[in-house]
């Protein structure tokens, strides 16, 4: 049994025209306008297939496929995110999400009747660009975030989250983690170089890599920029930069990750001296040791900076992820449903952060990942070709099958 990859790949296609904007990039930030009508579409195929839609307070999307026979019985849940990064592509989660609605239509077409529901999730806020932290939903969902302070969340352009979701016709009323199921699988594009490289067709997604944000304030003196000599400036901007590189050479040594992906100058003058930066660190690691050692280095070198530069630095946490296994016997039937389609396949360690890892909090959990051309994500170019995803989708219908006794 194959499922329908030209209609998969057409929904793909629709949806990735959803937010694009008149500058054509593709926005579709968590409870924004084009996030609504991203859902909106999401919503609509999910009716078309015959799912039962609803809607958590969190603002969480499930499309419920339950029979008269398997009424009742624990569900198995399938799902991703469809909200983007700003410039995004378009294969960033929503694969997940249309290859769980496709696995539904498919499985009805052939007139199968399976032992246990299956639920497609769609979370809300997965990026956590516009509101902190990321994986929002399903952390709500899982339990490791209450829903209140989740819809009391400010976004970076002052707005509220639970208003927002209000706003576009998304707070929903069921409680997060209304449905408990059995497991959980996730179909997602690698968003890294290795099996485009390589030649997989099929990663096992065996853990995911810790992620730790946190927000840097760097205050020092704004002054002019011609008039100050070096070594009276009290520079944040300096500061910042050194920071940066800092970062780099930790992170080299570690085998970590780190980006400053955003960076905000005052006063942001050409002829001044900056008095402030503030910006966000992202450390990652998949070995949990080596994420915390390298918070504690970053953490003894900003008071040692602040000392050199005469600034004053401050640090907030927002988010503190640990690294996250996932279950072996998923792992094993991803493999074996790979082997039986003559696809290749290996373990992999996810980079990215992932509803999955939230999802794995309550119930055995792995993903499936399929190859991103030259590991390109975040970013319009991220491509991954019909086929691979469908090649993704066919293993992922597979697996579920074997675990729903469909
Ligand atoms: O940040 C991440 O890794 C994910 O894309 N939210
Ligand atoms: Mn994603
Ligand atoms: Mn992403």
């Amino acid at each position: 049994m194959d499922i329908n990859g030209k209609r998969l790949m057409e929904h793909i296609n629709t949806l990735g025209k959803i937010g694009i904007g008149e500058d054509g990039r593709r926005i579709r930030l968590a409870a924004s306008d084009t996030n609504r009508q991203g859902r909106d579409q999401v919503a609509a195929w999910m009716e078309e297939a015959g799912l039962q839609v609803v809607v958590d307070r969190i603002g969480n999307i499930f499309g419920i496929w339950e029979t008269p026979e398997n009424k009742g019985e624990t569900p198995m849940m399938v799902g991703s995110h469809i909200d983007t990064v700003i410039n995004a592509g378009q294969y960033d989660g929503c694969l997940g999400v249309l290859a769980g609605i496709e696995l539904c239509q498919t499985l009805q077409e052939q007139g199968v009747r399976p032992k246990h529901p299956l639920v497609v999730g769609v979370f809300t806020n997965e990026e956590g660009v516009r509101y902190s932290p990321d994986m929002m939903g399903s952390l709500v969902y899982a339990g490791g975030l209450s829903c209140e302070e989740a819809l009391a969340s400010v976004g970076t352009d002052g707005t509220i989250l639970g208003e927002e979701l209000k706003r576009i016709g998304y707070g929903g009323t069921v409680e997060p983690g209304f449905l408990k199921p059995f497991a959980f699988l996730e179909l997602h594009i690698e968003q890294g170089p290795i099996m485009d490289v390589e030649g997989y067709d099929i990663g096992a997604v065996e853990n995911l890599q810790g992620i730790h944000w946190q927000q840097v304030t760097i205050k020092g003196a704004a002054n002019h920029a011609g008039t100050t000599p070096t070594r009276l400036r009290h520079d944040a901007g300096l500061a910042a930069a050194k920071v940066n590189v800092f970062c780099r050479q930790m992170v080299e040594k570690s085998g970590g990750v780190c980006t400053i992906g955003t960076m905000d100058y005052q006063p942001n003058a050409v002829n001044v001296i900056p008095s402030e930066a503030k910006f966000t660190i992202d450390l990652r690691n998949p070995d949990k040791a080596r994420l915390d050692g390298d918070e504690e280095i970053l953490a003894a070198y900003l008071e040692q900076l602040a000392q050199e530069e005469g600034v004053e630095i401050t640090a907030k946490r927002m988010t503190c992820f640990d690294p996250v296994p996932f279950d072996e016997g998923i792992c094993q039937k991803v493999e074996k449903a790979a082997a039986a389609r003559n696809l290749k396949c290996r373990r992999m360690v996810s980079g990215a952060g992932q509803d999955a890892q939230m999802m794995a909090r309550i119930c055995p959990t792995a993903m499936i990942f399929v190859p991103s051309v030259k590991g390109i994500s975040h970013n319009p170019a991220e491509y991954t070709p019909d086929q691979a995803c469908i090649n993704g989708a066919n293993v992922f219908l597979d697996v579920v099958r074997e675990m729903i006794g469909a």
